[in-house]
């Protein structure tokens, strides 16, 4: 391997090409540079509206052509960025040579190992890039750096976060939950009355991270309430919830950030009513008699009732009772959208989930019990294939060192600090080199202005990427990645399972690479080329990795007697004409009904086997954010409620994946006048003088940003809602000062309003607590005013999907 790309694949004469994206399995139409139309996948029964982003991605102006690097770093060396004029988010990039780029690049890791070790180079790069099994830039990079001897990683998502590392310990891990959750058709035909905290919001669930074939949410949900089944949606928006023309839908909008006290008062409500399932609690739960102690008062004087619950709800105490009575009416199911855990105290929005279900008894009973992240992805919900998907190797990483995905700009800020973590602590390495390939911390970190001073601190950042995203224009070296509509490769997904041939649509855009070929030339250049590719062409390690696979679960005992829908897997070449395999799946069944029919025979993975209502303490564990019981702590943003009083929604868009395709059709029609639209009621927007349509200026004291404002009475008042996705676009950034001081960066600087609505210019990157030092991205508090040229000046037009050079 020379580390120059294979020839491209594409070939135009063939009218359309078997594609997918986290969001769906289609066709694209291609005129051989870019796509120009794109049909779903005739499997789909609801194919998702993000498809109408990709015509036209691949060759859009915001694309990076060729490999650039900013002059301050290539005429001075790696340092700090703030050591110059130049620095990061401001300075000027210069276009190099593959090869001139790739020989500095390789000095720089030599020199970054040689003199702090493997540890100093942050290699995390979180972030979804796009979907396939052998081009998934995640796997490119970290197999890549184990090569080379390792690198910090993290650890956790920003999507679940509390879920991951708190789940576990009160009664399964996650992926039970996700993978393993109760399938749709047991709900729709054994639900009686399902409480959705988060709603249940459809615009989540055309994605999968990895890839999606079907899109059942709607239909099932049409289905349960057809069947006679009542949803009771908790969310400060209606649109979370569907419409039946028959009803059998309650809103409920409580204040953001109250679900534990309103999940506790039910509690209480069914154990003072005599609801109680005090069988279930007694033998399959431990503690339950503490948190009884608790939720009456004995713990701490305050009675956990409706009343209580009402005046932190701010909604009425009988919406509580009458919950409470409706959940013993029949079969109950009691679900959490991931929102409910991404802000602070999430694990206890978490257990109070669970100790309401333990109260109602019905866990693992067909169609009972609970469940998370329905409405929040596709894949709760749908069964699960029984075997693992194709992977790239990634090989060990000989760095141990992990830190939680959200103390990002906590760890390059505070190098050798300590916090506690699980059960443990963790020190933050002294981080020299940021690597990134596949993720955009610009849309995914909280506190942008607090990212930017990290960021400016280590000596180098390197972000491969196909765009000129805020994150490569904060970088030093950028390297132009492909798209997925200009490679082969393969993809799946293990619920609704299926696996698609990718198949390149159009020649690779300018001078852009396969991540695999960058790290396959740097790879080279360090002396690990042969240990990295194992002598393969990408296109040889796709073959290689379907026939591994196919090998494997054909051989498997296990996996022999499954029905394979289309019949066993048949060769690559086979598979690649055909362009999709539908898998195999396990039968349709309740969450944790083995464990229901036999505690013993299947315990939980908890210390007590059963589900924990209390947990021991001792060590870390005794911190005050880390309550004995399912507790209520109010969040402290609420004490921003007098300065700051609307309730910022910064939930997932619906246009768009994350910040991914923001230029696409789909998103930039719902901008208005170029900027992201935020939702506000009307009443808020009358008593600010704001109008349908108008420019608003949106801030709290981490930052501002523009948007454009929709009057909107389907949300709670005193609530607005500004999705995630929109690229950051500093007015006129001003230089960055290296560390925490604030005093020297002023945020609210008219050169640093962020001119697109970026929700994360609001954020705080505080942790969710120590338990899981998860993200709290979730909502934040804020003040919304009309924009005044007058003050601020003309606002100045977007430019973030320009290209920086
Ligand atoms: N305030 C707030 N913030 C949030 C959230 C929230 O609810 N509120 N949600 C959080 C959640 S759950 C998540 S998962 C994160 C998502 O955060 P990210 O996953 O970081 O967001 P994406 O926009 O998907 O970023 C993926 C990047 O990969 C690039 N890319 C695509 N394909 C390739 C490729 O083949 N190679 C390379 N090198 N790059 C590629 C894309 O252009 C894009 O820039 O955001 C989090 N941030
Ligand atoms: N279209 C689209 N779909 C996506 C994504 C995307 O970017 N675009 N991202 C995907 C990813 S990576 C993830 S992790 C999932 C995330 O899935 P979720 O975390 O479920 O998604 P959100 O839309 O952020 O939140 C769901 C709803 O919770 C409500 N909510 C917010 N705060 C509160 C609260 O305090 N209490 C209650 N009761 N409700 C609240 C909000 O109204 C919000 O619409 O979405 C996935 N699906
Ligand atoms: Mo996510």
């Amino acid at each position: 391997m020379t580390g120059r790309p294979d020839p491209t694949v594409a070939t135009p004469d063939v009218p359309e090409y078997h594609q997918a994206s986290h969001w769906g399995t289609y066709t694209v139409a291609s005129d051989g540079q870019d796509i120009t139309a794109v049909t779903p996948w005739a499997g789909d029964q609801d194919p998702s509206p993000l498809l109408r982003n990709l015509p036209g991605s691949v060759t859009h102006r915001s694309r990076i052509d060729g490999p650039a690097v900013r002059r301050g770093w290539w005429e001075d060396g790696p340092g700090p960025s703030a050591d110059r004029g130049t620095g990061r988010g401001k300075g000027s990039y210069l276009r190099v040579s593959w090869d001139d780029l790739l020989d500095r690049l390789a000095d720089e890791f030599r020199r970054v190992i040689d003199t702090h070790g493997n540890h100093a180079i942050y290699g995390s790069s979180y972030g979804w890039g796009s979907a396939g099994r052998f081009h998934h830039a995640q796997s490119q990079i970290h197999r890549f750096l184990h090569t080379l001897g390792g690198a910090t990683r993290s650890v956790n998502t920003y999507s679940t976060g509390a879920l991951e590392v708190f789940l576990p310990q009160i009664v399964c891990p996650e992926t039970d939950v996700s993978r393993g959750s109760t399938p749709w058709s047991q709900i729709v035909e054994h639900t009686d009355v399902w409480l959705a905290l988060g709603g249940t919001p459809a615009k989540n669930t055309g994605t999968n991270d990895g890839g999606t074939g079907d899109h059942p949410t709607r239909g099932a949900l049409t289905a349960y309430l057809n069947r006679g089944g009542t949803l009771i949606g908790v969310s400060p928006l209606r649109a979370d919830l569907p419409d039946h023309p028959d009803g059998g839908v309650t809103w409920i909008a409580p204040r953001p950030g109250s679900d534990t006290a309103f999940l506790l008062a039910l509690c209480h409500t069914l154990l003072v009513n005599g609801h109680a399932d005090h069988e279930f609690l007694s033998s399959y739960t431990v503690g339950h008699n503490h948190l009884n102690d608790y939720l009456r008062g004995h713990t701490d004087g305050i009675v956990k009732d409706a009343a209580w619950a009402a005046q932190l709800c701010h909604i009425p105490t009988e919406q509580i009772t009458r919950t409470a009575h409706q959940l013993t009416t029949g079969r109950a199911l009691i679900t959490a959208t991931w929102s409910l855990q991404r802000q602070q105290h999430g694990e206890m929005a978490i257990w109070a989930v669970v100790a309401l279900a333990a109260y109602l008894g019905q866990i693992g009973l067909p169609g009972g019990g609970f469940g998370f992240g329905y409405g929040s992805m596709n894949e709760p919900g749908l069964t699960q294939t029984p075997f693992g998907l194709p992977s790239l190797p990634q090989g060990p990483n000989p760095v141990t060192t992990r830190v939680p995905v959200a103390a990002l700009s906590d760890m390059l800020l505070r190098p050798g600090a300590t916090i506690p973590y699980a059960t443990g602590t963790i020190t933050y390495p002294d981080i020299r080199l940021v690597h990134w390939a596949g993720g955009n911390p610009f849309h995914h970190h909280q506190n942008l202005n607090r990212l930017r001073r990290a960021l400016a601190r280590p000596d180098t950042v390197i972000v491969h990427d196909p765009y000129w995203t805020a994150m490569a224009r904060h970088a030093d070296i950028v390297i132009p990645s492909t798209t997925a509509a200009e490679r082969d490769d393969f993809t799946g997904s293990r619920n609704g399972a299926l696996l698609v041939a990718m198949h390149a649509a159009t020649a690779r855009h300018a001078d852009s690479r396969d991540d695999y070929d960058t790290f396959t030339a740097l790879a080279d250049r360090l002396g690990i080329g042969a240990a990295f590719t194992e002598g393969r062409t990408s296109q040889e390690w796709i073959r290689y990795l379907y026939e591994e696979w196919r090998h494997r679960v054909t051989t498997d005992s296990a996996a022999r007697d499954l029905r394979w829908p289309d019949g066993p897997p048949p060769s690559y070449d086979e598979f690649r004409a055909r362009g999709v395999l539908r898998l195999p799946t396990v039968p349709a069944r309740t969450m944790l009904t083995d464990w229901r029919a036999d505690p013993t025979g299947h315990p939980l993975s908890t210390p007590s086997g059963k589900i924990q209502l209390t947990l021991p303490r001792d060590g870390v564990l005794t911190l005050p954010d880390r309550p004995h019981q399912p507790t209520w702590s109010a969040p402290a943003e609420w004490d921003e409620e007098t300065s700051h009083p609307l309730h910022l929604i910064a939930n997932q868009p619906r246009t768009r994946l994350h910040s991914q395709l923001d230029h696409g059709p789909l998103s930039q029609a719902s901008k208005i006048a170029g900027r992201e639209p935020i939702h506000i009621h009307p009443v808020d927007a009358a008593a600010r003088g704001i109008s349908d349509g108008d420019l608003v200026r949106v801030f709290n004291h981490r930052g501002h940003c523009l948007a454009g404002a929709v009057l909107d009475d389907t949300l709670r008042p005193a609530v607005v809602n500004l999705s995630t996705g929109a690229w950051y676009d500093p007015a006129a950034p001003t230089p960055v000062p290296v560390g925490d001081d604030s005093s020297t960066y002023d945020p609210l600087a008219p050169a640093n309003l962020d001119v697109h609505g970026n929700p994360n210019v609001l954020t705080s990157d505080r942790r969710t607590s120590s338990i899981a030092q998860a993200t709290t991205g979730q909502w934040v508090m804020v003040q919304v005013e009309r924009y005044d040229p007058a003050r601020w000046g003309p606002a100045r037009p977007v430019r973030a999907h320009d290209p920086a050079c």
